[in-house]
């Protein structure tokens, strides 16, 4: 491969094509052997001189005719990406007969199988992998769809559009054709064929069109697919409601399948979805489950305006869909169920993935400069921070000039290919504020870091704000601007009661809260008419990604905790109280000192604990300790057994001291009714389980044995799970009896057995490495399921810190191993576990060594895939 010479391909080097495809017509003759495919494109020339250049990857060329006539192989050159037509008119009909092996493609990127059903997924570049294409996002065509099967292994035949024909043909064939009257590129084209079960539902759109609505699974599925469509539904009414966008045919479509890369794909009228995103009964799916689903449909149902209707030019925009449509969902989760707790979902998400990336060797800005193989690009920097792009932007220039932004980018843009600068110009032009120096968030790579200090001036009753940015040097990009950063804020009276905050200048009394916009290096604030001390709040409902040092003292903390109006501001006192009383025992620790618990912390924890006007869900997110994956973050050099050390001293104390406080919520929550999905039952599940889970850090007898009951009495698997999980890290009979029990309940499920290997990669137990490698040979594992390979190696190695960093290498090993063997089957999955290094050079000299020397290792295997060797090469060089 072209590992040793890997190509860059530059956004600055972005060319408009030479050709237009305004039309293809696909012919699919589905075979067992193989399956041939005719593509019939009307090609018309943009450029004068060039070739016909046509993507391909794996493919085998039949034949090839241009108006008629046949080429013969002078005609044309064919290398292992392309297919080249030297002379061509300036219109011409290109019809490729190619053949392709669908049952063979374990990369899961073009046509493939999946329990035994054809399926696809074309973005980024799987288009190639089906047929020679101009595979890029600014090509728009209309298609026109064929599909020839066996009737009885295929009786239902899908794509894009509507279906115009059906009929039976000899053999035992039938045959489908799909129209689809909008433009779009080939990333969004979808096959499926199979032996599927639907369910069907409708929804009227409000200008009246009646669409049909159908979930197909395999046939054992189709009782679990009612939540998906209730979602689908609540998204669709939404959209309407909150930007006026309604849907555009008769007919929605969505497949789960149980083979897919990612979680879903938002193929135009027919989504294929990872079966993780549809499936869900109170038995068998979590709470997160159940949200997840819901988030994911709506996603997906989104892209129809943002991402389908209206693309991406380039595949550097590729945030110009998927951060506006995260930002779509994450507003969508926010009124259907609790704003507080989405944001601080999103807010926790964000710091445990896009903060890291940000700080290490994959930095990239959200519109990236450059790459080697694009799918190494749905980061979490592209989708998270992508959305708070959009968030800051909707909070600068206020909620109705976003409205009106967004219907000009879709009054201007609609059925075309755009960039983040056409967006921007949108929602600049609507409000008449200048976005000029904010659009530098989507060059600029790297976390900013906000300095605030605030003095109160008791003679001229003003209160100053000194406020400075910095954003530290990533990778490429040493130095950095200054950004506008929306800073929303408060101030506190001794009582609680809010200030109103008035400019020096301003002369009436300013608002309660308000927005301030941060753009220069240093920047001083000053607030007058303050008669007393003020405690300030700052960064309400994490108004900008960025990370502060707001000089808290911890009894202004406390103070906040207590009584900040705003509830992200609650719980995110108290996760700054936390977060500094552990790294001060982390110090103590490597001090060789004693560990003690401030009695303060947990009067404060406990305060939250018993409060009565708290939402449950709300108190349940503010007693869960930062993670030890988060602490890592806020050191210079990760010290693992440390840290270790100290989460579980904490967890333990306050479980010892506050026990009968857990146990009160535990017997209080703990209801016995049906299970509903519901935001205040949730809620209640939520903090009964985080109870539990306090409980079992320091277990007696008993609670072990409370536990054990609440297993295998819990009819619903939020509950399943939790005491599942609690047992998991316990070492007792209990233990083994539990994940044994659960196996034989629910073998047959895969998605259950998804979560029971996960359960065992993250027990903090120290067999857990050898757990994982024994479930490695275990009869449900395969590396050819991307779900299972996340679900065990993927947990392991990206999310249980203290056993993936055991001080022997052996997690490293693993990994290592495990990148290799994926590379033959699936790149896209192998570069995804090779992120597991990604943080290598936090940690101590000796894992240093060792984590280094496995990505070397990789480096040095032939065959490299180019997903793999981006990610493995770019660690290397470091950050
Ligand atoms: N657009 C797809 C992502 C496809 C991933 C390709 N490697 C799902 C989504 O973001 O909606
Ligand atoms: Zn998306």
């Amino acid at each position: 491969m072209d590992q040793a010479n890997p190509q860059t391909i530059r956004l600055q080097d972005y060319r408009a094509p030479s050709f237009a495809i305004g039309t293809i017509d696909l012919t699919f003759d589905l075979g067992e052997a193989f399956t041939t495919v005719t593509s019939v494109l009307n090609v018309v020339r943009e450029r004068p001189g060039e070739p016909l250049e046509l993507d391909g990857d794996e493919l085998e060329l039949v034949s090839l005719k241009v108006d008629g006539r046949k080429l013969s192989h002078e005609d044309y050159t064919v290398t292992p990406h392309s297919l080249i037509v030297p002379v061509i008119g300036d219109r011409a009909e290109v019809e490729i007969v190619t053949r392709i092996r669908p049952q063979d493609n374990t990369q899961l990127s073009g046509l493939y199988k999946s329990s035994g059903n054809f399926c696809s997924q074309c973005e980024a570049q799987g288009f190639r992998r089906i047929t020679y294409f101009l595979d890029r996002p600014d090509v728009l065509s209309r298609y026109t769809t064929t599909i020839t099967a066996d009737k009885a292994k295929y009786p239902v035949l899908l794509s894009n559009g509507n279906l115009i024909e059906e009929r039976d043909l000899d053999g035992g064939r039938h045959l489908a054709v799909w129209e689809d009257p909008f433009l779009k590129p080939c990333y969004l084209f979808a096959l499926v064929a199979g032996d599927l079960a639907h369910i069907e539902d409708h929804f009227i759109t409000s200008s009246g069109r009646d669409v049909t609505l159908r979930i197909y699974t395999v046939a054992e599925d189709a009782d679990k697919c009612a939540h998906a469509m209730e979602s689908l539904k609540k998204a669709m009414k939404w959209d309407e409601d909150t930007y006026g966008l309604e849907y555009d045919l008769d007919i929605y479509n969505i497949v789960a399948v149980r083979d897919f890369n990612a979680g879903a794909m938002e193929n135009k009228s027919l989504n294929v979805f990872n079966s993780a995103y549809v499936l869900a009964t109170p038995e068998t799916a979590t709470d997160a489950n159940f949200n997840a689903i819901e988030s994911v449909i709506a996603h997906e149902y989104f892209h129809n305006w943002t991402g389908n209707r209206i693309t991406c030019r380039d595949w550097f925009q590729l945030s110009l869909k998927e951060g506006l449509t995260v930002f779509r969902d994450q507003q969508f989760s926010a009124d259907t169920q609790s704003a507080a707790e989405q944001r601080i979902g999103d807010v926790k998400s964000l710091r445990a993935r896009q903060f890291p990336e940000d700080a290490g060797p994959q930095a990239h800005p959200v519109r990236p400069e450059s790459y080697i193989e694009i799918n190494n690009f749905y980061t979490s920097t592209v989708y998270e921070k992508g959305a708070e792009v959009i968030r800051m932007m909707q909070t600068i220039i206020g909620r109705d000039n976003f409205r009106k932004g967004m219907d000009l980018y879709v009054a201007r843009h609609d059925g075309t290919a755009a960039t983040v600068e056409g967006f921007a110009a949108a929602m600049q032009d609507a409000s008449g504020v200048d976005l000029t120096q904010f659009k530098r968030w989507y060059g600029q790579a790297g976390t900013p870091h906000l300095e605030v200090r605030g003095a109160w001036d008791a003679g001229a009753q003003t209160y100053t704000l000194d406020v400075k940015q910095s954003t530290g040097p990533t990778p490429g990009q040493p130095v950095k601007l200054p950004l506008h950063i929306p800073l929303a804020m408060g101030l506190l009276g001794q009582g609680g009661q809010p200030l109103p905050l008035t400019l020096d200048g301003e002369n009436t009394d300013g608002p309660l809260s308000r927005v301030l916009d941060v753009r220069e290096p240093e920047q001083r604030f000053t607030f007058t008419g303050v008669a007393e001390r003020p405690v300030p709040s700052l960064l309400r409902g994490f108004s900008a990604p960025v990370t502060m040092d707001a000089g808290y003292s911890r009894d202004d903390l406390a103070f906040l905790l207590r009584s900040d109006p705003d509830a992200f501001a609650r719980w995110e006192a108290g996760q700054t109280l936390a977060t500094g009383l552990m790294l001060e025992l982390i110090a103590a620790v490597r001090r060789g000192e004693m560990l003690v618990l401030d009695p303060k912390f947990s009067a404060a924890f406990e305060s939250v604990l018993t409060s009565t006007d708290l939402d449950p869900a709300l108190v349940a997110l503010t007693v869960m300790l930062p993670s030890q994956a988060y602490l890592a973050q806020q050191m210079a050099e990760v010290d693992v057994e440390a840290i270790e050390r100290v989460h579980c001293f904490v967890r333990g104390e306050l479980s010892r001291r506050l026990r009968d406080d857990f146990r009160g919520i535990f017997d209080r929550l703990n209801d016995r009714g049906a299970y509903v999905f519901e935001t205040a039952a949730v809620g209640r599940r939520s903090l009964k389980n985080v109870a539990l889970s306090y409980l079992m850090a320091d277990p007696a007898p008993e609670i072990v044995a409370l536990c054990r009951d609440e297993f295998f009495r819990a009819d619903n698997m939020t509950d399943s799970l939790a005491a599942l999980t609690a047992l998991a890290s316990t070492d007792t009979p209990a233990r083994q009896e539990a994940i044994d029990a659960f196996y034989a309940k629910w073998a047959a499920n895969p998605l259950v057995i998804d979560k029971w290997m996960s359960v065992q990669a993250l027990s903090d137990l120290p067999d857990t490495l050898e757990r994982v490698k024994a479930l490695m040979g275990h009869e449900a594992f395969s590396m050819r399921n991307p779900n299972r390979v996340r679900s065990l190696v993927g947990a392991f190695t990206q999310s249980n810190q203290p056993r993936f960093h055991d001080a022997d290498g052996e997690g490293y090993r693993l990994l290592a191993d495990v990148v290799l063997e994926l590379n033959k089957i699936n790149p896209g999955i192998a570069a995804r576990m090779t992120g597991g290094f990604n943080q290598w050079r936090r940690f101590d000299d000796k894992r240093r060594a060792l984590m280094r020397a496995e990505l070397e290792r990789i480096l040095r295997q032939p065959g490299l895939s180019k997903d793999v060797y981006e990610i493995a090469s770019k660690s290397v060089a470091g950050a």
